[in-house]
């Protein structure tokens, strides 16, 4: 696992900087993945696993992926658990959410590494993967995560929080989820067709590439504007683009970032699933100072 050699911590939020921070250590399973808690290069493209895992982009092109492992889907995993302060919300109404990240012992994780310029980054979306949001909340001295958040119609909604925890020392990669609810008349929205180009903000966004559970494959995202021409995309926390991949029935949650980058205007990520099934992927882009996000559905056989 020489792969790893190399790869230091991330900087901490506590201003511990990665030069005095002992190195990562390669621990070697064969399986192309980082040990949980291991923070990459992130200039290399690489996959957050659904089990709090990063996997190293191409390095692991045509290899076996994590396959079956999944998160996303569980309050409280290695240790960490998930507190959020309220649950329920009011359609349409600005609210706080708040929760914490309670530690082993209870209380509530207070140092975070920074990954993609963020200590944590939150999804939100309703359980029928409508409604996406990337949200970045912000964190009180006694670890309390803060951000205010509408959403805007009925139905139940899943909170996913994606962080890397330093417990110890020791930094824990993992993500979390928990329900939210609003109450009301819930109209659940069928997955849209799963089409290749799509429409946003003005913007033609199209992928290509076969999404596989067998192998981690290449799939590369082109964005033009109005004009036809392709759109001269600007890095957007530390990468050309992110993509959240969410699976349809669970809402299990990948999160892969591209290579550093783009080839022939094309934001390329290398990808793999952990099953068969209908998926909503979802692709962050910036332009001119304003980020987009673009969604397709996909189906993998
Ligand atoms: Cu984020």
């Amino acid at each position: 696992m020489v792969l790893f050699a190399g790869y230091g911590l991330g900087r901490l939020n506590n201003g511990t900087a990665s030069a005095s921070a002992p190195p990562a250590t390669a621990t070697g399973n064969g399986s192309g993945s980082a040990m949980p808690g291991m923070v990459m290069d992130e200039s290399q493209p690489h996959q957050h696993n659904t089990d709090g895992t990063v996997t190293q982009g191409s390095t692991a092109a045509g290899t076996t992926p994590m396959g079956a492992a999944v998160g996303g889907l569980s309050l409280s995993s290695g240790g960490l658990t998930l507190v959020p302060t309220t649950t329920s919300f009011t359609a349409g109404k600005p609210q706080r959410l708040s929760f914490r990240i309670a530690g082993p012992g209870g209380a509530p994780v207070t140092t975070y590494a920074i990954v993609h310029e963020k200590l944590l980054h939150l999804i939100v979306i309703r359980r029928d993967l409508s409604g996406f949001q990337h949200l970045h909340p912000s964190m009180a001295a006694d670890g309390t995560w803060g951000i205010d958040l509408t959403l805007p119609s009925p139905g139940i909604y899943r909170m996913i929080a994606d962080f890397t925890a330093v417990v110890g020392g020791v930094p824990i990669a993992t993500t979390l989820g928990s329900d939210l609810t609003v109450a009301g008349n819930y109209a659940p929205t069928a997955l849209p067709a799963p089409v290749r180009a799509v429409a946003t903000d003005g913007f033609a966004v199209g992928y290509e590439g076969e999404p596989s559970t067998k192998s981690t494959q290449p799939i590369l995202m082109s964005v033009a504007g109005p004009d036809h021409q392709a759109a001269v995309l600007e890095p957007y926390l530390g990468a050309y683009g992110h993509l959240v991949v969410l699976r349809a029935g669970d809402l299990a949650y990948v999160h892969v970032h591209p290579e550093a980058q783009p080839i022939d205007g094309k934001v390329k990520f290398w990808l793999s699933v952990p099953s068969s099934g209908s998926y909503r992927m979802f692709f962050d882009f910036q332009v001119a100072g304003q980020v987009h996000t673009a969604a397709w559905t996909v189906e993998v056989s």
